[in-house]
């Protein structure tokens, strides 16, 4: 691929580099009065990492319509290099996490070797349970791993357990499970019965996981099913967990809550009893709207940060969590998207290294109330956007990530070599 070479991200930069420079010189004059080695800031955010999902990069839709864009990925290959252009300009994206069936291929290590030419790894894989596959002999109506009929919940582990053989062609370390299971009518299921199905299924996965892997289980309150979901909520999510084995944690979608629930808190609490697994970024006003990280409450995205940062500083046990993306890109360009949600992120994780922990202990230990609030909002009210950029000039990429995308009209060039699949039906990702 001959887009955004290192000359070409390079002479974009030119035109921002004298600003950039200036903000962050100032920036770091600002952070220095407070004891803040800006530099160090910035490494940090140079070795801050969050990966994209596959899927990601193709347009979403809803379930009225989807509105497909130009130039749409149409096979994995062609995912991974919207992924590269992502990671070429943002560069904190380099991990890539699939999702089986859509990403299967006859020949794995072709496919290892593609991503590896485009700098690329792959990332936790992702099963698939929620829909049916062309010629499948069952159906998932009725639920996949928790489904009342034992030949239907084989079929669903069988498929995970080929999503970690898929997984081991290709490097990944760990397999995220999330299933639609629930009901839509009182009294279709019995609660009780149906986690146990889903428990029995899902130890039979856990089994085949490798030493080395790790499973993440992901709750959702509600969708597909509206009446109930078999994990709804954190809570069922870590009992599962803790159920399973050392080796399974709980993952945290940020739009997968209740409204208003305190997911910080959650956070912290999986935390403290070694079961988090990590995130799947994303951002909601209403419900599970996978809108674009940061863009509606970056405020709680800062304030997981601060309990991520927190428990990194004390050294928290097991505490190693998976940081994905995890969004439906329905009109926007998808590329356009993901770099801006990457940058939300590492916005967050910035902002939530600036707070004076050392005071905000004190203060908390003094029941200093406003003073221990104004500390995280001190840090949170911060503007370290020349921070970001810095550490994208720093690593290759570019300071101005959208508008050197936009100066290479990739997607305009490539639309002869990608034609539209003609795929505008509705598209739940
Ligand atoms: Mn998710």
């Amino acid at each position: 691929m001959t887009f955004f070479s290192d000359d070409f991200i390079g002479n974009s930069n030119q035109k921002h580099i004298s600003d950039a420079q200036n903000e962050y010189d100032a920036l770091g004059a600002k952070l220095s009065a407070n004891n803040i080695d800006i530099d160090s800031i910035t490494e940090q955010a140079e070795n801050f990492k969050v990966a994209v999902p596959s899927w990601g990069v193709g347009t979403g839709g809803t379930r009225f319509a989807r509105f497909p864009g130009i130039s749409e990925p149409r096979n994995i290959f062609e995912k991974l290099e919207d992924c590269s252009v992502i990671n070429k300009l943002v560069r904190s994206t380099p991990g890539v996490s699939p999702h089986f069936p859509w990403d299967k291929v006859d020949d794995f290590s072709e496919l290892s070797k593609f991503a590896k030419n485009l700098d690329l790894h792959f990332d936790a894989v992702n099963s698939n349970t929620f829909q049916d596959q062309n010629g499948q002999n069952l159906s998932y109506k009725y639920g996949s791993l928790a489904n009342i009929n034992k030949a239907v919940r084989d079929m669903a582990v069988e498929h995970n357990i080929d999503c970690i053989e898929y997984g081991k062609a290709i490097n990944s370390k760990s397999i995220t499970v999330w299933v639609g299971d629930g009901s839509n009518h009182p009294g279709a299921c019995n609660f009780t019965g149906q986690l146990e199905n889903y428990l029995d299924s899902t130890k039979q996965i856990y089994t085949a996981l490798p030493d080395d892997w790790t499973m993440s289980i992901e709750h959702k309150m509600f969708e597909p099913s509206f009446y109930s979901t078999v994990i709804q909520d954190w809570g069922t999510n870590v009992l599962c967990a803790m159920e399973l084995g050392e080796k399974c944690r709980s993952l945290v979608d940020l739009g997968h809550h209740a409204p208003n629930v305190n997911i910080e808190m959650i956070v912290a609490r999986l935390i403290q009893f070694k079961k988090l697994a990590g995130f799947h970024f994303n951002d909601s006003k209403y419900g599970d709207d996978d809108l674009d990280s940061g863009s509606i409450n970056p405020f709680q995205l800062f304030l997981i940060f601060n309990e991520l940062i927190d428990a990194e500083y004390r050294k928290a046990e097991k505490f190693d969590p998976i940081y994905m993306l995890d969004q439906s890109h329905n009109v926007t360009d998808p590329i356009e998207s993901l770099m801006n949600s990457a940058i939300e992120v590492q916005r967050a994780y910035v902002l939530a290294l600036l707070i004076d922990r050392k005071a905000l202990g004190s203060y908390q230990q003094e029941n200093d109330v406003i003073m221990a609030h104004n500390t995280i909002k001190a840090a949170y009210n911060s503007d370290v956007s020349s921070i970001l950029a810095m550490a994208r000039l720093k690593s290759g990429g570019a300071i101005d990530p959208i508008a050197t995308y936009r100066e290479a009209k990739y997607k305009q060039t490539i639309e002869s070599d990608r034609p539209a699949s003609g795929a505008a039906g509705s598209g739940i990702v």
